[in-house]
């Protein structure tokens, strides 16, 4: 294993957190009282938990630090002003609104910048996102290049907007309905799919061009620079920060998961340059998330975020971190396991639909898949497919997308690559084993988000 290929964790560990391994019968009874539903297994009854990169990072000693230094009034905490100054130097805007995580920022910037039946263009719909763009009388439509549909093609770039679809949407809608164009960085649901400087910046003058603003989802913005700077022309030698501040100087804003790479357990926020965008969004803010100076956070909170961003940005951290994630998708792309390719940035995806030829979408492979990996080992994955992409809000249906994939995230300087392997041969294991998997149906379908608290039975 070259160190260059796959660097060694750049921090030592002080401190840990034992985990169990349960057997075999007993995952069998509880992957069925979770309904087959690897949200509704407790976490203590995993053993590698690779559910999501969301919340799970492990903090630094800095960052513990910090906590002891909350400042909790409830308004003007000094951890906020720390916050907001460091998301202004990083980032380069200049307004932040804080919010208690992602979806609170996306649920802010839906309601001030959708009016009902405006479309809202963006690479690959991500299941909060959509979901506030769709209640706040939006039409998400799918931007991203082609080939970010197909698992099996290896491009640099595979989030990137295809420009020819936003000028299609712009010629057949009008600029005026058009709300704002969303640019994820980097695309979950593809993949972890980067997206280069070149087209958030072709993106950027199209859509100012006829007057359309452009927010980011910022949540993974370190990672989709590491992979600017490993494979954009001209970005070898710049820092990631510098590359991170160029990313955003692009757009008009963005959202932010604090939860990802922030490496806090919980956060996030909105970020406008727009003045009168930011005062409706501050008048927002204290109906759903809190005062402007902590939005649903604690100062704790605030000060390990402000603590952990300016950590999220040092380029060793970031290369091991992208690098170690590509070690497990390497490891399965070895013994002849279909994940999607190009590895992306925080985690692997299996494609469900090579893994179990004998399954349609509709007997949920992804989510049989996941629950089955559980059942055999103890690791813990996410659907992120056909449930996942739930029903079509006019007509009712379910969606189909293209990629039906089980998810293995890797939480941020949490697990050792030594955990990576013993992942890796649970996977390839199953993957020998794959016709044994079987289809699932709903025993119980939520209206909203259905991934988060459905029910299944085996068919
Ligand atoms: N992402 C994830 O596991 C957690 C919720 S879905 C299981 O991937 C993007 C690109 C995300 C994201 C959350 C959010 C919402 C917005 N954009 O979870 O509300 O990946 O902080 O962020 C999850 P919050």
């Amino acid at each position: 294993m070259s160190s260059e290929l796959y660097p060694a964790e750049p921090f030592r560990i002080k401190s840990v957190e034992f985990v169990k391994m349960n057997t075999r019968e007993e995952r069998e009874r509880i992957a069925k009282e979770a309904g087959y539903n690897t949200f509704l297994i407790n976490s203590e009854d995993v053993y590698i938990d690779l559910l999501t990169d969301s919340g799970t990072n492990a903090m630094s000693d800095n960052q513990w630090a910090g906590m002891m230094l909350g400042d909790e009034a409830y308004a003007g905490s000094r951890n906020w002003y720390h916050l907001e100054e460091t998301v202004k130097e990083l980032f380069g805007f200049k307004h932040v609104v804080p919010t208690h995580q992602g979806r609170g920022a996306e649920n802010l910037l839906s309601k001030i910048a959708i009016k009902p039946g405006q479309y809202v263009p963006g690479n690959m719909y991500f299941t909060t996102t959509r979901y506030h763009q769709e209640a706040n009388g939006g039409i998400f439509v799918d931007i991203i290049r082609d080939e970010a549909h197909d698992s099996t093609i290896d491009i640099p770039f595979k989030g990137n907007i295809d420009l020819n679809k936003l000028q299609k949407v712009i010629d057949e809608q009008g600029a005026e309905n058009i709300a704002y164009v969303c640019c994820a960085i980097t695309v979950n649901l593809a993949g972890g799919q980067p997206v280069s400087i070149q087209n958030i910046r072709e993106t950027s003058e199209l859509c100012h061009k006829y007057g359309i603003k452009m927010f980011m989802d910022a949540t993974r913005c370190v990672e989709n620079a590491y992979f600017i700077k490993e494979r954009e022309e001209g970005y070898a030698n710049k820092s990631i920060k510098e590359i991170v501040l160029e990313e955003f100087s692009y757009a008009d804003g963005c959202t932010m998961s604090g939860k990802k790479d922030c490496l806090t357990n919980i956060g996030g926020f909105l970020c406008l340059n727009d003045e009168e965008l930011f005062l409706a969004a501050k008048e927002m803010v204290v109906v759903f998330e809190g005062m402007p100076s902590y939005g649903g956070m604690a100062g704790r909170d605030m000060e390990a975020m402000a603590r952990g961003l300016k950590e999220s940005v040092q380029d060793e951290y970031i290369e091991y971190r992208v690098k170690q994630v590509r070690y497990l998708g390497d490891r399965l792309l070895e013994a002849g396991v279909p994940i999607v390719e190009p590895v992306g940035g925080h985690a692997v995806f299996l494609d469900a639909r090579r893994f179990c030829p004998h399954l349609t979408q509709d007997e949920f492979p992804a989510q049989a898949l996941a629950a089955q990996l559980y059942i055999d080992s103890s690791v813990r994955s996410m659907e992120r497919g056909i449930i996942s992409a739930g029903r079509d809000k006019a007509t009712g249906k379910n969606h189909y997308p293209k990629l039906e994939t089980v998810r293995l995230t890797i939480p941020r300087r949490v697990y050792t690559y030594k955990h990576m392997d013993i992942v890796a041969e649970a996977v390839i294991n199953l993957y020998k084993n794959r016709d044994e998997i079987r289809g699932l149906k709903w025993v119980y379908e939520p209206k909203q988000l259905r991934f988060f608290t459905g029910r299944f039975e085996h068919i």
